[in-house]
């Protein structure tokens, strides 16, 4: 079938909740893409940093390969013995004492929320169904019914209510905002290093590590999600290093499935495990043989590439090379590693006709709340390719 046919099908076939770039893709490999007519893409969104590792890493895949022939699902009833070493080397990797493995990155911070409220009753002695837990203003968090009953975004809420309780919003980057939220019945601050889908926002150097004082002071507990910023993506295995910031639980998705299978999970200390007992917490398919494989491999190939320094090197060069167009269009240019987000003026409308002339240019990015292009390459991304981007960037933003 071609393109239009099979756009045809998804149009009559599928509901609406997404607006994709026209392209259909058929094949990967590495930083590129290509479509159903063989058109080549150098992919700059990376599936949000789900692909750190690139599309089709050989040994991600070859070890998916190896495991599917072995043994796929078994259900937490049993062990297997992919789960023992996958959740060692997590542990040792985010210096946390335990992890509790999901499958998608909602599921993860939906077991975050979970283990700080139940650590607020048992730990802290907090009156039955009063735990709060704190949030930031422009938050993505997940899609769930409790999680978007604590996002600030009309367009995720309207029509899905009623709302959860329990959650309080202030404003991100804000350390007196928090000082003045936290009450007796607080449990934990859940906030994103970088805030990826508000449009690429870093927060002023020491707000994390200030944030985290403040959570020990007050014996709240300090939650990062990570799922996006973390594996490498910004520079460092997890964007909390550049402050010292390590959170007591720390949420982690997307890239931990090597680009193949979705795979979470929190990692925290046993204290804050202990809150979860059998039958208390739990997934069908979170930490199967398949996925405990798959994120062991990954997590691998993120250590032994040295993927977080590569970002942070390629991704200065690329930031650099942005600062370096002269465009009319461009407001601003921000973030860490290679989660970049560039601001376009509003007087040259939406950044949605960007990211479709980019896409016809062969680079594939995507807009993220109307303002914001984001580039967000696999880390693996060499300065050759970068090189190929900024031509054909500065011809559709230069213009
Ligand atoms: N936290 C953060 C910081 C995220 O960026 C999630 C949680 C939720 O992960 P899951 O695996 O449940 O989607 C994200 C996800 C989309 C979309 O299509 C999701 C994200 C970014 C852009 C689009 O829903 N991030």
């Amino acid at each position: 079938m071609n393109a239009l046919e099979l756009l045809t099908l998804a149009e009559r076939y599928s509901a609406k909740n997404y607006y994709p770039l026209p392209v259909v893709l058929s094949r990967g490999k590495g930083v590129w893409v290509y479509d159903v007519e063989g058109k080549r893409y150098l992919d700059m969104l990376s599936c949000y940093s789900a692909l750190n590792q690139g599309h089709r890493h050989p040994t991600i895949i070859r070890t998916l390969k190896k495991q599917l022939d072995r043994l796929t699902l078994t259900s937490r009833a049993f062990h297997n013995d992919q789960f023992g070493p996958f959740c060692q080397y997590l542990c040792e990797l985010t210096n946390q004492e335990q992890v509790l493995l999901m499958n998608t990155g909602a599921e993860a911070v939906e077991t975050a929320i979970k283990a700080a409220r139940k650590w607020g009753y048992e730990k802290k002695g907090i009156e039955k169904d009063k735990a709060e837990i704190i949030v930031c203003a422009n938050n993505f968090h997940g899609r769930t019914t409790t999680i978007i009953s604590f996002s600030s975004e009309e367009l995720y809420r309207e029509g899905f209510g009623p709302f959860a309780p329990g959650f309080k919003i202030i404003p991100y980057d804000d350390i007196s905002a928090l000082k003045q939220a936290i009450n007796p019945n607080t449990v934990g601050f859940l906030v994103e290093p970088i805030q990826g889908e508000a449009g690429v926002i870093v927060p002023t150097p020491g707000y994390l590590a200030k944030a985290k004082e403040i959570c020990q002071e007050n014996k709240i507990l300090f939650i990062l999600d990570e799922i996006q910023t973390g594996l490498g993506r910004t520079g460092k295995m997890f964007c909390y290093e550049y402050e010292d910031a390590k959170p007591d639980i720390l949420i982690l998705g997307k890239a931990l499935g090597g680009g193949c299978i979705p795979v979470s999970a929190i990692a925290s200390s046993a204290e804050v495990m202990s809150v979860f007992t059998p039958g208390t917490h739990g997934s069908t398919f979170g930490g199967n043989p398949l996925a405990c494989a798959v994120g062991k491999a990954a997590l691998e190939v993120i250590v032994e590439e040295n993927l977080p320094s590569r970002a942070l090197e390629n991704g200065n060069y690329f930031m650099e090379r942005l600062h370096s167009l002269k465009s009319p269009h461009i407001k601003e240019i921000r973030g860490k590693g290679l989660l970049i987000g560039v601001e376009i003026k509003e007087s040259s409308g939406k950044a949605r006709p960007f990211c479709e002339k980019l896409s016809q240019k062969g680079i594939l990015a995507k807009e993220t709340h109307e303002q914001v292009v984001r580039f967000a390459p696999p880390l693996i991304i060499s300065k050759e390719e970068i090189d190929w981007a900024i031509p054909r960037i500065e011809a559709v933003l230069c213009r």
